[in-house]
């Protein structure tokens, strides 16, 4: 562990310029490229980061890269993780031609056929608070409030299985962390595509950094599976070898849900997400997903109704979700620290699991919003000193490396695309002096495990 102290004030004003810079770079109108090259249209999950990050530097701005990912709903009220832009097909793969007959409200909209890590709701409840004036806040988020509400209810209606209430990603990609070790067991079976591809990928980031072929095998396989199951659940099920419960995404939903109520509330309505359908969520979230043998929360396969036993940065998630109480937080905290000593922040996978790699994309290295987004569930809890060291190593590691996709878990190299839009957007959160209207302004975390 280290932590830089004191840092002076010029420092901390050079470093959000430069995050500034990179995501005007980024910016492409109304949304922003993840990365330059390797990643041109707009992605669901860092939409919501990067927005984040625009509402300290220009609020409309902020607002416009959310409505924009709106435009991209399914009728369903799916948002999926990729809105393609018709000017950059060629630089991407896989292009919308992998997910034919998808459900888009808009019939101009190219989109994929999954969803991601639901941080949105979440996002626009900050945005909006960053806004002084509340007529003009609670305008905007009248304008979004039902798109978000259908987006986390899609979720609870549709991707729910056998009377839990817990949510099924379907795909390595729905999880935001691609080629996790968590996933590795789905690669057994050797699932193959039906058509062949060629990917872009690895010709602009080192194939050594980037998940392999096999896995884009799968990837591709459970994508035409789901165009075939017209991206249905209960029909996908009863093929697929990949459906989970991924405790990253599950917390996620769940902190969303909460960021939701209070939208609702602060527009005049009724909280969307009742007291007991929070509980009845957080009861299945432990039942399900704390493993006592390895004392961690762990994600749960569904096609071989199994635990995945494989320990990574997103059993901490439910730290961000308040569902942990803060002594839970700070042992979950020094438990991960104490085996990833040697680590930098809070690495992506254990140094001590199967299929770590400290340079390879989500199987070890440090992720900005994976710290980020411990960073806020300990600030809720009032685990104020974990925190700030925390905020301390991420500035210290930018600093040293710049603002990059990920970075080797333990000499903080870069690795993966430069000039990464997310990390910029969070590190300029977390320069913000901690005071305000910020949805951790409040302390502690008043609901606590599934109260409202
Ligand atoms: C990565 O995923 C895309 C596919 O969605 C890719 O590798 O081509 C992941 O890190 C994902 O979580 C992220 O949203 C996306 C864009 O940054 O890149």
């Amino acid at each position: 562990m280290c932590g830089s102290g004191l840092r002076p004030r010029e420092d901390e004003t050079a470093l959000a310029a430069q995050a500034e810079r990179i995501l005007r770079g980024n910016d492409v109108g109304d949304y922003t490229k993840p990365s330059p090259r390797l990643y041109p249209h707009q992605w669901n999950w860092d939409s919501a980061f990067i927005a984040i990050g625009w509402a300290h530097l220009d609020w409309e701005r902020a607002t416009r890269e959310v409505t924009s990912l709106l435009r991209g709903q399914w009728v369903e009220g799916m948002i999926p993780h990729i809105r393609y832009n018709r000017a950059w097909l060629s630089g991407y793969f896989p292009g919308p031609e992998w997910w034919p007959g998808g459900h888009v409200r808009r019939r101009d909209e190219l989109t994929s056929g999954i969803s991601q890590p639901p941080v949105l709701a979440s996002a626009v409840l900050r945005v909006g608070l960053a806004q002084p004036d509340a007529a003009k806040r609670l305008g905007w988020w009248g304008e979004v409030y039902a798109a978000l509400l259908a987006s986390l209810t899609y979720f609870s209606q549709h991707r729910v299985l056998g009377g839990s209430p817990l949510i099924t990603v379907v795909h390595p990609w729905e999880s935001g962390f691609d080629n996790s070790p968590r996933w590795d067991f789905a690669l057994a079976a050797g699932a193959r595509p039906s058509q062949r591809y060629r990917r872009i990928d690895s010709t602009i980031v080192d194939a050594s950094l980037r998940p392999s072929d096999r896995d884009y095998d799968l990837y591709l396989y459970l994508a035409e599976l789901l165009a075939s199951q017209d991206y249905d659940l209960q029909r996908y099920i009863r093929r697929t070898p990949f459906a989970v419960y991924d405790t990253w995404f599950n917390a996620v939903w769940y902190r969303s849900a909460f960021d939701l109520n209070r939208v609702a509330t602060a527009l005049g309505q009724e909280a969307p997400f009742s007291a007991a359908e929070l509980a009845g969520f957080a009861a299945a979230f432990r039942t399900t997903l704390w493993d006592e043998h390895h004392r961690a929360y762990l994600d749960f396969d569904l096609v071989g109704r199994r635990t995945i036993p494989v320990e990574t940065c997103t059993s901490l998630m439910p730290i961000y979700a308040g569902l942990t109480s803060a002594d839970e937080a700070r042992a979950l905290i020094a438990r991960y620290r104490t085996r990833s000593a040697g680590c930098r922040l809070l690495p992506g996978c254990l140094p001590d699991q199967p299929g770590y790699e400290p340079r390879r994309y989500c199987r070890g290295p440090v992720w900005i919003h994976v710290n980020w987004t411990v960073i806020q569930g300990l600030r809720r809890l009032g685990c104020a000193a974990e925190a700030r060291e925390l905020v301390a190593e991420t500035i210290d590691l930018v600093r040293e490396t710049g603002f990059v996709e990920c970075y080797d878990a333990e000499t903080g190299a870069a690795a993966g695309a430069r000039d990464f839009s997310w990390s910029a957007a969070l590190v300029l959160d977390l320069l913000q002096p901690q005071q305000g209207a910020s949805p951790d302004a409040e302390g502690p975390l008043e609901e606590g495990r599934g109260r409202w």
